[in-house]
């Protein structure tokens, strides 16, 4: 089953001119990009998206460090999309990345971890809606 996923290249990867990189490897996993676009975002907004976070210790700096600068918002598709997309990420902390992930070629910390992609159904839903209208999924 075609499935959709939503993924950020966060403000550490965009600073460090890795988007080229980070979507080619994207890319060479099959995944097709359905939408795609690089904006800065405000604390609020980052506060919005990460509400299920809300109330955790790293919450105020997550959110101070997603708003920090320019990022790439992505709506991706491929067979398996979520946990395919998940794999090619590594694990949260970079140190326990598998050899081979984007987190382990390209995050430099927990926090400043290159990239974001959704963690479930229910999540890429409710992700791929909140940055997206519906006519720039078509
Ligand atoms: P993932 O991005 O792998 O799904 P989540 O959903 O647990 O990880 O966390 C969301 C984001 O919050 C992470 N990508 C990372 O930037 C940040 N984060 C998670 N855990 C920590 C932590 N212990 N310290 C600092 N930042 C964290």
């Amino acid at each position: 089953m075609i499935q959709r996923t939503f993924s950020i290249v966060k403000p550490d990867a965009v600073r460090k001119n890795l988007t080229g990189a980070i979507l080619t490897e994207i890319d060479k996993a099959g995944f097709g990009i359905v939408a795609i676009k690089k904006e800065s975002i405000t604390k609020r907004q980052a506060e919005g998206f990460y509400a299920v976070h809300r109330g955790k210790p790293f919450f105020d700096g997550l959110t101070d460090f997603m708003s920090s600068g320019p990022l790439v918002l992505m709506v991706l598709e491929k067979e398996n999309a979520i946990a395919d997309l998940r794999k090619l990420m590594g694990a949260t902390n970079p140190a326990n990345a598998e050899e081979g992930t984007l987190r382990k070629k390209f995050a430099a910390s927990i926090q400043e971890n290159a990239i974001h992609g959704s963690d479930g159904e229910d999540t890429a839903a409710f992700e791929i809606g909140y940055w997206f209208a519906g006519y720039e999924l078509i």
